[in-house]
């Protein structure tokens, strides 16, 4: 039997409205782990102490979280785990308040401070943040510290969001600690935090004034979005606030965990920030429903997709040599192929190395797989003719005086490819091409009975290629040449449109 709202709201008393109520149905409480946490039953107007961290009301503008109230610190237990160049792969225990914790072990007072805080359903031991340590190790001399407050971050899901605020609290007063017994300044501290754990990352920004930087990665949306300032990640929590967006649709049990509204002073939204490519519509909610019915501990594997993306972008870009040069656009824009070139202002590299002076929202391409990064290019072709409509796929590649792409595929769709119709395909190469010599392109029309009369030639009045670095467009007048199942080239030529060419016989050759 499920536990619906009307049901725990009798349990508030007189003149106390109760708000709390669940996101999703709980068929099964104990498997959702109602019964673990102990979920605080929220009403208006109600506020609720800790030692040391002080009190939590959940009155405007924390009503975010439907009356959910934060947890009692001793339950939720959050570690501080410090790893550093002498101690890569085995961490040492940091504790608020035992200043030996600190002296006896490997923490600099004297180099920068990264805090990874994980988000709902994780904890401080996951793989992705043991990785991300060592990233950040490879790269630079500091100290980096995973928070844990698993035992906060669980089911229900209010009640982790409501958590976010003791355990940013928790960070503020470590933060203070290491202050007082090491002298650390407030700019030495970068905070990083995926999900609800960006939301952490926000509360403690908010408590301490001056933080140099806090990245947040895919920031989650339920119960964030649209919230006050004070309860959710913003710019005005540290100096320089940067926000990764992966999985903005709107929020639904299967996908849509982050939030796509801009958080920051630079946001980049990879691929739109929708949903990723390569990520399977997966039913997220069903599988870590299935994990906990199962005893089984969060694990990477608990992440969805496209809401975790932004934690491998983020890892990617600390040793990268390509850089996520990302650009300064609108969705609609992008999802048109424009805003590709960096014409007056320098293109931010979104990641690790991010410059901090970069402000506004920005868009970039990415590989369906590691490694992400990759060089954008848009390939447009004007289909000559004699050509009858015929349905398939046109696979190209481009050739440049650094290398050759792969093959990449255009697909006609059911709309056919026709003569003098235009088409636009979008492609990342891991490999730097340089300048663009040759377009090589072969047709395979479609089989079968659907595509029967489908042609198995094209016909090529015109090639296109752009790409965000400048050297690496080329323009082709085709003439009119058949392509089929073997490669055809059009080489770089000095006319810029279909318009422009002479009407000559094609001159393209086989490769
Ligand atoms: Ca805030």
């Amino acid at each position: 039997m499920g536990i619906t709202s009307d049901m725990v709201g009798s349990l508030c008393g007189e003149g106390c409205h109760f708000v709390w109520r669940s996101t999703v149905v709980m068929e099964n409480s104990h498997a959702f782990g109602w019964s673990r946490a102990g979920p605080h039953r929220g009403c208006l107007g109600e506020t609720t102490c800790f030692f040391k961290v002080g009190c939590f009301s959940n009155d405007p503008p924390f009503n975010n979280t439907e009356g959910a109230l934060p947890l009692d610190p001793s339950f939720i237990q959050t570690t501080f785990h410090l790893y550093t160049r002498h101690n890569r792969d085995i961490s040492q225990n940091l504790a608020i308040s035992n200043i030996t914790s600190i002296t006896r072990s490997h923490f600099n007072a004297h180099l920068p401070i990264k805090i990874i805080i994980h988000g709902f359903v994780q904890n401080g031991r996951v793989e992705w943040i043991r990785n991300m340590a060592r990233q950040i190790l490879h790269k630079e001399d500091t100290n980096v510290i995973a928070v844990d407050w698993g035992k906060g971050a669980g089911f229900p899901y209010l009640q982790a969001a409501a958590n976010t605020r003791v355990v940013g609290a928790e960070i503020a007063a470590f933060i203070s600690f290491l202050h007082t017994t090491s002298a650390t300044s407030h700019n030495q501290y970068h905070l990083i935090g995926h999900s609800l754990g960006a939301h952490v990352a926000g509360t403690t920004g908010q408590r301490v004034t001056g933080l140099e930087r806090i990245t947040g990665l895919d920031p989650a949306e339920p119960n964030f979005k649209g919230a006050s300032i004070e309860a959710r990640l913003d710019p005005t929590d540290a100096v320089f606030v940067d926000v990764i967006h992966t999985d903005g649709t709107e929020f639904n049990e299967i996908s849509g965990y982050g939030m796509l509204d801009p958080l920051g002073h630079a946001d980049f939204y990879p691929n739109g920030g929708v949903n990723q490519p390569g990520c399977p519509s997966d039913d997220w909610f069903g599988l870590i429903r299935s994990a906990y019915d199962n005893g089984v501990e969060a694990t990477e594997d608990t992440l969805s997709c496209s809401h975790s993306r932004s934690i491998y972008l983020f890892i990617e870009s600390i040793n990268s040599v390509c850089q996520f040069t990302a650009f300064r656009c609108d969705r609609e824009s992008f999802q048109n192929g424009e805003c590709v070139h960096c014409s007056d202002e320098k293109c931010p590299s979104m990641g690790y190395h991010l410059d901090k002076s970069s402000r506004g929202t920005f868009y970039l391409n990415t590989s369906p797989s590691k490694p992400f990064c990759g060089y954008t290019y848009y390939v447009t072709v004007h289909f000559g003719h004699p050509m009858s409509p015929t349905r398939g796929t046109l696979n190209i590649r481009l050739l440049g005086l650094s290398g050759m792409s792969s093959y990449f595929q255009m697909e006609s769709g059911n709309t056919r490819f026709q003569r003098n119709t235009t088409s636009t395909t979008k492609f990342v190469s891991r490999l730097y091409l340089g300048r663009l010599l040759q377009v090589q392109m072969h047709y395979n029309s479609a089989s079968g009975w659907f595509s029967w009369g489908s042609r198995a030639t094209i016909s090529i009045g015109f090639v296109a290629v752009t790409s965000s670095h400048l050297e690496s467009t080329l323009h082709s007048c085709g003439y009119n040449q058949v392509v089929g199942k073997s490669d055809v080239g059009f080489s770089a030529g000095s006319y810029t449109s279909l318009a422009d060419c002479p009407s000559r016989v094609a001159q393209t050759y086989a490769v």
